[in-house]
């Protein structure tokens, strides 16, 4: 009964999209990036509450691209590289300060970029975690040498208090819906080397073009 009750969410799926966003010549499919984001966000939501201020962000970063995706120029979109390639030919980026274009795929996309550091940083914790291992403290180490650079002290603030409503590492296994305990840290073997090359091949796009710190 447990089994049909989470039918809705299998984290195995997520971990599939962001393998299908690698393209054969190693650029990153947009659509099957933002596929991977959303079921994350789905997974976060399944959390609870708290974690709602998180999910709406991403969720409207998300909404963001995939607007550009299906507006009239969705083909530059294709990929995070032609979307680069794209933004950055037609001056539609603000690289110094926030003027016309404040919702620029590179900047939207250097957001949600940033957070996948803080996912890889936490799925290894995870992996590697001890039966008694606290998720909301591994979380929040995650979110310190990651993330947190980039936020303000409020957010910090509140993503500290809601980090520590995280369910404990069973629950938190069982929410993942991946199988046993021995299943989940098998399976996030594999996403782990997923989850890095995506980042690092967006990072190094990114350094190559100076986008790291678009406003
Ligand atoms: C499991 C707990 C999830 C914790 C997620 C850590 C991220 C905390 C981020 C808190 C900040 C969110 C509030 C908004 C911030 C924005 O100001 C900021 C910058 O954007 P802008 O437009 O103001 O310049 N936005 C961001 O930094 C983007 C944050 C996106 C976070 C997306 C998190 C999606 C969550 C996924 C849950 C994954 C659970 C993974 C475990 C899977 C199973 C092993």
């Amino acid at each position: 009964p447990a089994a049909s009750e989470n039918q809705n969410f299998c984290f195995k799926e997520e971990l599939d999209a962001f393998k299908l966003s690698l393209s054969p010549t190693k650029e990153v499919i947009l659509e099957h990036y933002l596929a991977g984001w959303s079921g994350l966000v789905k997974f976060l939501n399944r959390l609870g509450n708290v974690f709602g201020f998180i999910s709406k962000d991403a969720s409207s970063k998300i909404q963001i691209l995939r607007n550009f995706l299906n507006g009239e120029s969705g083909s530059e979109y294709f990929t995070v590289q032609s979307m680069v390639k794209y933004e950055l030919e037609n001056k539609l980026v603000d690289l110094k300060k926030a003027g016309s274009h404040p919702e620029s795929g590179c900047r939207t996309l250097l957001r949600l970029h940033r957070a996948l550091r803080w996912l890889e940083l936490f799925l290894e914790r995870l992996r590697t975690s001890q039966e008694d291992g606290k998720t909301s403290a591994m979380c929040a180490e995650s979110y310190n040498e990651s993330l947190a650079q980039f936020h303000p002290w409020v957010v910090r603030k509140a993503a500290g208090l809601a980090f520590c409503m995280l369910p404990g590492r069973l629950a938190f296994f069982e929410v993942m819906n991946v199988g046993t305990p021995d299943q989940v840290v098998a399976m996030l073997g594999e996403a782990l080397p997923v989850v890095t090359e995506v980042y690092q091949i967006t990072q190094e796009l990114y350094a190559k073009h100076d986008l790291l710190d678009i406003p």
